[in-house]
């Protein structure tokens, strides 16, 4: 499992005043932390900026490489702000992300091609959101031709189908479950990567990680290949490296509907077994689902 620490971001109440004036200290010492915590990549995500982000992406990347010397994610949608970053990357960057809106993508995939980078393909189409996981396939064969007529190949393509909160349409939820499932059938070779903490967007501060470790083990099941996440998360970091087979376990054998006896667990694994039904939609998402 590879981890895209997702911690410095425009969002961020300590990171996005920092980028905004220019304070490096907060940056490089979040990026130093992330870096100490065991993750394989840094996404610097500085939101859509549009004014500055072609001189504040390569001063950010220049400030983390002087701290960290893991590849880097560059997330916005500036086109020129990514060009201006990939500049300055001393190793293989990945451009976070590539949709199939006609009038980016084509500079978007030029660059990736010249500067040899990876590509997270996001599967956000012309129409919006994908309704279903075979509307899902269509985009990911769509934007996997478009790339390879650009001479990238699978290897260097990460398809992120597109976390969706729980509070809202659960159908999406289930969507981008399935549709990992069949990556593997319509694009092989290429990679997989999800936004995971979008799945606990909106929902109380303490009920975060549970969703977000219970969805990611029900995505490693399906083949998930990288996840952008909390870096500081340590529990998902142990179910990514294979520490923590109790709780996985209890996780396939409530995906797999198998009636357990909750009172037979720890309070932990009931925790995961309550949020799989959810998740799943076989139980009604509400703020207390774990009380239930
Ligand atoms: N796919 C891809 N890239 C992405 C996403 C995706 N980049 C952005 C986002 N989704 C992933 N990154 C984050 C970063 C922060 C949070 C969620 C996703 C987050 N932060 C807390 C909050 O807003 O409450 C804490 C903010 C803080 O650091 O103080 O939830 O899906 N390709």
């Amino acid at each position: 499992m590879i981890l895209i620490a997702e911690n410095i971001n425009v969002m961020s109440q300590t990171i996005g005043p920092a980028l905004k004036e220019r304070k490096k200290e907060p940056i490089q010492a979040l990026a130093k932390a992330e870096t100490e915590a065991g993750v394989q990549w840094l996404d610097l995500n500085i939101g859509p900026s549009k004014k500055f982000g072609h001189e504040l992406m390569p001063w950010l990347v220049d400030i983390v490489q002087e701290v960290s010397d893991l590849p880097l994610s560059l997330d916005t949608t500036n086109v020129v702000a990514i060009g201006e970053g990939l500049k300055r990357c001393k190793k293989p960057a990945l451009i976070n992300s590539i949709s199939l809106q006609p009038d980016r993508m084509e500079q978007e995939l030029d660059l990736c091609a010249k500067y040899k980078a990876g590509m997270i393909g996001l599967l956000w189409g012309v129409d919006g959101l994908p309704r279903d996981a075979n509307e899902r396939c269509m985009h990911t064969v769509d934007l996997v031709y478009k790339a390879n007529e650009k001479g990238i190949a699978n290897e260097n393509i990460w398809i992120d189908p597109i976390v969706t909160p729980i509070s809202g349409e659960i159908n999406q939820v289930i969507a981008c479950y399935e549709f990992l499932g069949m990556l593997a059938d319509i694009a092989p070779g290429c990679k997989s990567v999800v936004g995971l903490s979008n799945v606990s967007n909106g929902t109380p501060d303490h009920l975060r990680p549970i969703l977000n470790r219970t969805y990611f083990i029900m995505l490693m099941r399906q083949g998930l290949y990288a996840a952008i996440v909390d870096a500081f998360d340590k529990e998902m970091q142990a179910i990514a490296f294979g520490k923590k087979p109790n709780v996985v376990t209890v996780v396939h054998r409530a995906m797999d509907g198998e009636s357990i006896d909750l009172a037979s667990l720890t309070k932990e694994e009931r925790d995961y077994v309550k949020s799989v039904r959810v998740l799943m939609g076989q139980q009604l998402f509400s703020n207390s689902w774990l009380e239930a």
